[in-house]
């Protein structure tokens, strides 16, 4: 019996998209739900991305791994005791033609796209910085890894990093959703690396350095009260396995309580010689990046020159000294 070409064609094409479509299905429908097997839950607003190479990726490769097997099978059975064997050192042209199609096709196809697709993520989302910094209400947050913790800082109502009203945490984090978050990451011992599987992200502390990443959790993947798990992903020495954190998603204004309540907690329990809460820096302004202190700074003194009596005047103060 011989096989059918278009037959094959059709129930590779019917694999692939019974890879893709699952997916699909679980990103239009309701909130999804962490399972047991394949990738952790996503909750992010850019981890779909990622997703969607990982998924196409695997499809390729399923598709390549099914047409070797045949290939072998058909090898196994057809040449057998029936005929003589054939010897060639697979140096003629045609085996070499054969050889650097079949390369070419699979290296444009596969790498190819995921070079294309991943940069394409990269400039979009994952460093489009400029995206995030824009946005009103991000949250900036200050991580210092170190053997074994993530020590976290958030600016409080002052707006300025290492100051007494800072909100200083330890392994447990709480962000708002649909808002970006934006993280400057240090390490004060050796290379650490801050992963959030559920929102496909992860970045090395490097001692030295001071990186940075942001990432924002997507209202349509996640609810208010959710809580996900921070990792370190690089072994780091004897309690590695301690640097286990966890990320809680909050609305805006139960964030912005949250953040009220935290910062006036941290400081009525200030200590400006403890060494846990002073390792802050000034937020460090990475190349093109806005100020984003007179930024708030700003905005602060326009909403309260528009809700004062005699708003009329500040305002065009303000305005004009921006257009200068
Ligand atoms: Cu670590």
């Amino acid at each position: 019996m011989r096989t059918n070409p278009k037959k094959w064609l059709l129930a590779l094409i019917a694999l692939a998209l019974g890879t893709l479509f699952p997916g699909m299905a679980l990103a239009a429908g309701p909130i999804p739900q962490e399972t047991s097997y394949g990738l952790p839950r996503d909750v992010s607003a850019d981890g779909h991305r990622i997703d969607w190479l990982i998924k196409v990726t695997l499809i390729f490769v399923t598709i390549l791994f099914v047409i070797m097997v045949i290939w072998m099978l058909l090898a196994v059975f057809k040449h057998n005791h029936k005929h003589k064997a054939e010897y060639d050192h697979g140096d003629s042209r045609h085996a070499i033609m054969v050889g650097m199609i079949l390369s070419a096709v699979i290296f444009f196809v596969v790498d190819g796209n995921l070079w294309v697709n991943a940069t394409r993520d990269l400039s979009q989302a994952f460093w489009n910085f400029p995206k995030a910094e824009k946005h009103p209400e991000a949250v900036r947050i200050e991580l210092n890894a170190h053997q074994w913790a993530w020590d976290a800082r958030y600016a409080g109502p002052d707006l300025e990093f290492n100051t007494a009203d800072d909100i200083v945490v330890l392994n447990d984090l709480v962000i708002p959703i649909d808002r970006p978050v934006i993280v400057q990451l240090v390490s004060t011992d050796v290379i650490h690396s801050f992963s959030l599987p559920n929102f496909r992200v992860k970045m090395d502390a490097t001692p030295g350095m001071t990186n940075r990443f942001w990432f924002m959790a997507s209202g349509k993947r996640a609810k208010p009260g959710d809580v996900v798990e921070i990792g370190c992903t690089q072994h780091c020495g004897t309690n590695h396995y301690k640097m286990r954190g966890t990320l809680k998603l909050l609305d805006w204004e139960a964030f912005q309580l949250w953040s009220k309540e935290a910062s006036a907690s941290s400081k009525a329990t200030y200590d400006e010689k403890s060494p846990t809460r002073n390792w802050g820096w000034k937020w460090k302004r990475f190349p093109n990046e806005p100020d984003w202190y007179k930024q708030q700074v700003d905005a602060k003194k326009r909403s309260a020159a528009l809700s004062s009596p005699t708003s009329g005047t500040t305002a065009v103060a303000t305005t004009e000294r921006e257009s200068n």
